[in-house]
């Protein structure tokens, strides 16, 4: 794919690419092409693309700063970006120029691409859609800036070792980083620890901090490219360090270990990313980061503000500046912004919370209760004693302001005030300081709504919205998916790329008897291309003919990759009871990691192994079913995964999902979705009709209702369903392969009985099974019919331009953020 207006360039382009990459050789690493390493070859062709971004990047800088328009700042502590050296060539439209270019000095770009470390700054969803939101951002040529942590660590590598999981560090930046650089000049103090006084001696407050500890904030910039758009914007993450590298009055008193200490205690808050996903553990090091980069990032905006408009007061600060939170991990930025707007720039009280509430939105990405962040109120209060002041003080006047409306309620007014039962709850400071708070589905801004922030939505009717997610086609197709997006630009032309909604032209093609032909062949190639992967990866030999069934998602209770396992075990138990039962031969993807310390995620990990194993060694079962663990999920991995899927499985609990976001690529990518009316699945049914879904289960109404009412025994299904009870057994009675024979006993045990005073099956595994096991009949039965199933993937192709990031991302910006373009001159 290249875009045909820079066509008449390409020679010249090409030539210049070729020069520059030897030049980059020669001036960077003293070799020449012949004698570089791939990845030496790697980093000179990244740097050539590294020129193109840094001029679109400067001119992008000085267009916004000339044409003064607001500018969002989009803070998270995660930003998934995968790699970038092929992405930035798509984006730059000079795949074709790059393509000749290497291939005349002999060199595969898909090759030296391996040689790029991805950087893994996230755990998954939330992550990858903040990496998402980067790139429609810049393609769009909104004015906006990424602010984040740069991880010296990302999210550990997984290794599996005996069918267990195995965490490895993932030291990314080892062989250093050819997209960052670093901003010397904005460089900031972080305050933590020490004592407020008040001093009133002048008739007015003066806060004095004293005996803190300083980490200075050195800010990376990384340059995001917009796909065909001259726009560069910046994802900019913080990196700590002392003030002092080593202290050397300790150093020359011979103290070297104690000089060294204070340095490594700095250098730890960005030392690593949290492998926590869904769950929140009140550790202080945690605390420590999102106060380092959310103060950082505040006294960055304040600083440039007063540059851009020195003659603008702070009180109209939200006339320039939108910050949004992606969830609560950087909600301390909002008592920072109060701080500074307070004690440094002597704004009243009123005005500051004003300004901070016009500035603010918060999106919510999680329903799961164990999620929702809370700190413990001492460590809080002693890691950030002003902070703490100032929120206790937001605290006060919020609970005031409830009071007005609801009072004499302190039942209401204790559940949603900020600090209560010793806790700090971020997402009541979040929902009480922002102006619009969003969820990420309709189906997810419903619940919040009418259940979980049920008593906001109440007070301020129109703040909580629901903008559904969405991925960036970019990667997601253009990049991961070329024979695909070669076949729809053959069709419809290429504004689809930027226009996702001309997809639907695409729904003709369903009827196209060549056309389907041609798709059909390209999902060949690409399920080719993955079993390639696995074979000289994993030396695994899979059969590209065989229905390629995929879940790749984090592994969690609620997205139950326990359904997926027991439902193999039940088509094992059919093989075994009559080898010529009527089962269309399937490879069974997973890929998930877990959280290093949710063991019942680790033991469903273990669970899949040993219905692997079990299923390899039947000599009748393994002609029809493999199981397959693609260790170390990561975005590289699902750029290859992804394209080759033909079953998408999205069976998490319904109303436990927010919204999803694997769903909607394996979707664009012609894949078809068995799953629950749940998240964003809900609006995949709606838009294409339910025709092209197999869906299945309880919804999530009922799901709550039955939790609710107590009115759910899995215990009635097991001895009901014999199917369900065989599969179940084999759990505990040894037909598994396992270390010791009551290795799944946990399992087993929290599925019929529960535990520590929990229901059985609170994710109600039992309960879809048997509706679940029908709907993989249906499945099978389309599948038959390749050309039914072809109509179907190209449906789904043709209705996913909904979920492009571009349409959530004007939809922001519509509705919160309220952005104008910048305005590039086009040579
Ligand atoms: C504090 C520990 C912690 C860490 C991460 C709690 C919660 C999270 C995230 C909110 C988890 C997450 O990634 N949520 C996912 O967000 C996606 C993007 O909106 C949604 O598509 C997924 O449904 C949701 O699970």
């Amino acid at each position: 794919m290249d875009i045909k207006r820079n066509q008449p360039d390409l020679q010249a382009r090409k030539e210049q690419i070729i020069s520059e990459v030897i030049g980059k050789l020669r001036r960077h690493f003293g070799r020449t092409l012949e004698e570089a390493t791939p990845s030496q070859l790697y980093k000179a062709v990244a740097m050539t693309v590294r020129d193109a971004i840094m001029e679109k990047w400067t001119a992008t800088r000085k267009a916004r700063v000339q044409q003064q328009k607001k500018r969002l700042y989009y803070l998270s502590v995660e930003f998934l970006i995968g790699r970038s050296l092929v992405n930035n060539i798509i984006n730059l439209c000079q795949d074709e120029a790059y393509r000749q270019a290497l291939e005349e000095l002999g060199v595969d770009l898909a090759e030296i691409e391996q040689s790029e470390p991805e950087p893994s700054l996230g755990n998954g969803g939330l992550g990858r859609l903040a990496a998402c939101f980067m790139d429609s951002l810049a393609t769009l040529g909104l004015p906006a800036m990424g602010c984040g942590i740069r991880y010296e660590y990302g999210l550990f590598r997984q290794k599996i070792v005996d069918g267990s999981q195995v965490e490895m560090p993932d030291n990314w930046l080892d062989d250093g980083n050819v997209w960052e650089v670093p901003n010397l000049d904005d460089q900031m103090e972080v305050h933590f620890g020490g004592q407020i006084e008040e001093d009133w001696s002048s008739g007015q407050l003066h806060i004095r901090h004293t005996g803190y500890h300083t980490v200075i904030a050195v800010p990376y910039d990384i340059p995001i490219s917009g796909y065909d758009s001259d726009v560069a914007l910046s994802l900019r993450l913080w990196s700590a360090r002392a003030p002092q590298q080593l202290d050397m009055s300790l150093f020359s008193r011979g103290e070297y270990a104690r000089a060294a200490e204070e340095a490594e205690l700095a250098q730890t808050i960005s030392k690593v990313l949290y492998p926590e996903d869904n769950h929140q553990e009140g550790k202080m090091l945690r605390l420590q980061q999102h106060y380092f980069f959310t103060s950082a990032t505040i006294q960055y905006i304040v600083k440039d503000f007063k540059k851009r408009y020195p003659h603008m007061p702070l009180t109209r600060l939200h006339e320039k500046v939108a910050i949004h939170i992606n969830d609560t991990h950087p909600a301390l930025a909002i008592p920072e912004l109060m701080r500074i707007l307070l004690d440094q720039e002597g704004l009243s009280w009123e005005d500051a919370w004003q300004v901070t509430r016009n500035c603010f939105a918060y999106t919510n990405h999680t329903v799961m209760s164990e999620a929702l962040e809370r700190w413990p109120l001492q460590m809080f209060r002693e890691l950030l004693p002003r902070i703490h002041m100032i929120t206790n003080a937001i605290n006060e006047q919020y609970c005031h302001d409830l009071w007005e409306i609801y009072p004499n309620d302190f039942g209401k007014i204790s559940y949603m005030s900020i600090i209560a039962y010793d806790q700090v709850r971020m997402a009541n400071l979040a929902l009480a300081m922002s102006h619009k708070v969003n969820g990420v589905s309709q189906l997810h801004a419903d619940i919040l709504r009418k259940d979980l922030f049920a008593d906001w939505a109440r007070t301020e009717p129109d703040k909580i919205i629901g903008i559904t997610n969405g991925v960036t086609i970019r990667r997601w197709c253009v990049k991961a998916n070329p024979g695909l997006t070669d076949l729809i630009t053959e069709a419809i032309g290429p504004d689809w790329i930027k226009d996702a909604d001309q997809l639907q032209k695409l729904i003709p093609f369903a009827a196209d008897a060549a056309f389907c032909e041609r798709f059909r062949r390209v999902k060949a190639e690409n399920k080719a291309r993955l079993s390639n992967y696995i074979a000289s990866k994993m030396d695994i030999k899979v059969d590209p003919g065989s229905l390629f069934d995929c879940q790749a998602k984090r592994l969690h209770e609620y997205k139950r990759q326990l359904l997926n396992a027991l439902h193999i075990l039940y088509l094992y138990r059919r093989l075994k009871e009559d080898p010529a039962a009527n089962i269309e031969k399937r490879t069974f993807f997973f890929a998930a990691k877990a959280s290093p310390g949710y063991y019942r995620a680790k033991e469903i990990i273990r669970l899949i192994h040993a219905v692997k194993v079990l299923v390899e060694s039947d000599p009748v079962v393994r002609e029809k079913l493999q199981v397959v663990f693609l260790p170390n999920y990561c975005v590289s991995l699902a750029e290859v995964l992804i394209p080759a899927a033909e079953l998408s499985e999205q069976i998490s609990t319904a109303g436990k999902e927010a919204s999803g976001t694997s769903n909607m690529k394996f979707m664009l990518n012609g894949a078809l979705t068995i799953g629950t009316l749940d998240g964003a699945n809900v609006e995949m049914a709606q838009l294409m009709g339910g025709e092209n879904i197999f869906i299945f289960g309880r919804k999530a109404q009922e799901v709550e209702n039955m939790l609710r009412n107590k009115l759910y025994h899995a215990g009635e299904l097991y001895e009901t369903n014999r199917a369900l009870k065989n599969v179940l057994d084999m759990l505990v009675d040894g037909s598994l392969p396992a270390d010791h024979p009551r290795q799944f006993s946990d399992l087993y045990q929290s599925l019929l009985f529960g535990d520590g005073g929990n229901i059985a099956d609170p994710y109600l595994v039992l309960d879809d099974f048997a509706p679940y096991a029908e709907a993989q009949e249906e499945v099978q039965r389309v599948y038959r019919d390749t050309q039914e199933w072809t109509r179907r993937a190209v449906l789904n192709t043709a209705h996913a331009g909904f979920f492009s990031s571009d349409r959530t991302i004007q939809e922001y910006n519509e509705r919160i953020w309220h952005l104008e373009p910048i305005q590039m001159e086009r040579e």
